[in-house]
């Protein structure tokens, strides 16, 4: 995780590859759960899945669409932490397999 002094915001590039066979379609999302600090939140959200969790739409950063096997895409999350915390989440991928 890299501080930028300027902005205030942590950051940490996130790479998703498709190691799979399985051509995966969008909408394609990352989803970030179970940030362990109730003062860290994120800050480049495109928005919040039906049960709340934040995500990041990937779609538009694979080359036609959907993400091919083998192909890899990276994205940057950016969190807000006035208070320097440590801290952890998870992150998950939601595609549909076509
Ligand atoms: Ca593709």
């Amino acid at each position: 995780m890299l501080y930028d002094r300027r902005g205030g915001l942590m950051f940490l590039d996130v790479t998703v590859t498709n190691t799979s066979a399985q051509m995966i379609s969008g909408p394609l999302q990352l989803v970030l759960d179970g940030i362990s600090s109730p003062d860290v939140t994120l800050a480049n959200s495109d928005g919040q899945t039906s049960d709340g969790k934040d995500c990041l739409d990937l779609t538009d950063e694979t080359d036609d669409g959907s993400l091919d096997p083998g192909e890899s895409v990276v994205v940057r999350l950016y969190f807000v932490n006035p208070f320097r915390r440590r801290f952890t989440f998870e992150l998950g991928v939601w595609g549909v397999l076509s």
